[in-house]
């Protein structure tokens, strides 16, 4: 049955914008969401679009896009998109968000929002403006839609730990340990932003405001680059591509080291790093609670440990909870109870939650103005780490 023959079902039909890593990533979170959830309407992968014509084509063609193009501009202007959907370096982020929310579309864009404060002060005032007009703009914090991370937040904002007294945070991967690593897009400035402090502590920024329900309302911290210059990248992009002469300036972190201090005054430690010799893809949150703690490892991500401290004194310890009963966040809608999800399902789980909100008029969380707080946060340590590691307030800032 098509969607045509569904009276008031709506097809919302989706352009890519890029198609590396997250390209790809997306791709199979807008194949599976309509095939795993029941949706309110249909979902049409339509459009992927890239700078060079072939790799784009084989992209299309790979991951089940409709057609492909090469200019973004014209693809956002055509009045068959519906949904405009960004997974770019951080330097086009806010020209195509913006362009494409003026164009009426809805837009989720790849974190960080942007590369910097001002782009992404624009970008919320474009997705504020395109709210009144019925348009939905999300941010791709993907983390939040693993089961074990919304069941985490729930727990918290049901009481079962009580009063949070402390977050430690990090997120550990070692992909730059080899100096020999080349100076891909993600280690210029210009590109990407910042460093591992966006490109990773953003999500345990994030991880931290969602799950606790608190913003980051100061920071003190410290970025260090530790390999400062790199082999250059030829043609290609991502890790992968050829070896061109010479060595360029790595111009962004590799390690940011940070305390935050949350709205209710409670500390929070965070660690972002690529250079955590032997970790892939190590983020770890622990919340400890004046009742409870809860603690989360993306390695283990179908698991949640509790720690229980109203249960007798002989029977504490932190419990491992599988999160993967039908009652969990989202796990109904795939296997029976026990089985597992991985990485790819928090992709499938964000296309399913900005469907719904499209079609019920609801903002997905996180909105523009969740990535401008983020966005606040990563520029408030670099103050800091530029000024000596002092403490920057956030309700302080001009930007
Ligand atoms: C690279 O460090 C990266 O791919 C991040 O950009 C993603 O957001 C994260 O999911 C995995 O690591």
């Amino acid at each position: 049955m098509t969607a045509d023959d569904l009276p008031g079902r709506a097809t919302l039909r989706v352009a890519m914008i890029g198609h590396g890593f997250m390209g790809a990533a997306h791709s199979v979170g807008w194949r599976q969401a309509p095939a795993v959830f029941d949706l309110p309407a249909d979902v049409e992968m339509t459009v992927v679009v890239g700078r060079n014509a072939d790799a784009v084509a084989e992209a299309a063609a790979h991951w089940g896009w409709a057609e492909s193009a090469t200019d973004w501009r014209e693809v956002v202007a055509r009045d068959d998109i519906d949904i405009v959907d960004i997974v770019t370096p951080g330097d086009s982020h806010a020209e195509i968000a913006i362009a494409a929310l003026e164009a009426g579309k809805h837009v989720l864009c790849e974190k960080p929002l942007a590369n910097t404060v001002a782009e992404a002060e624009a970008m919320a005032d474009a997705a504020g403006r395109a709210r009144g007009r019925g348009q939905r703009a999300v941010v791709g914090f993907t983390y939040r839609r693993v089961p074990a991370v919304t069941f985490m937040r729930d727990l918290i904002a049901q009481g079962a730990i009580g009063t949070v007294q402390q977050v430690r945070a990090a997120y550990r991967q070692d992909w730059l340990v080899d100096p020999q690593m080349p100076l891909a897009w993600r280690l210029q400035k210009e590109r990407a932003g910042s460093g591992a402090l966006g490109d990773i502590g953003a999500h345990i920024i994030d991880m931290t405001q969602f799950v606790t329900g608190q913003s980051v309302a100061a920071v003190s911290g410290t970025v260090d680059t530790i390999v400062k210059e790199r082999p250059l990248l030829g043609s290609g992009s991502g890790l992968a591509g050829t070896a061109a002469e010479g060595y360029g300036e790595v111009t962004v972190d590799d390690v940011a080291v940070f305390t935050g201090r949350l709205e209710s005054g409670a500390l929070a430690s965070f660690e972002a790093t690529r250079f955590a010799t032997g970790r892939k893809n190590g983020l770890t949150i622990e919340v400890s609670g004046d009742q409870g703690a809860l603690a989360f490892e993306l390695e283990d991500l179908n698991t949640l440990q509790f720690y229980d401290r109203t249960a007798p004194g002989d029977r504490q310890g932190f419990t491992k909870i599988l999160v993967t009963e039908g009652a969990h966040p989202y796990v109904s809608a795939w296997w029976p109870a026990g089985h597992m999800l991985g990485y790819e399902h928090g992709f499938v789980h964000q296309a399913k939650d900005l469907v719904e909100g499209i079609i019920a008029g609801t903002d997905p969380h996180p909105t523009f103005a969740d990535g401008l707080g983020v966005q606040r946060v990563l520029a408030a340590v670099e103050e800091s780490s530029a000024n000596d590691s002092i403490w920057v307030r956030l309700d302080a800032r001009a930007t």
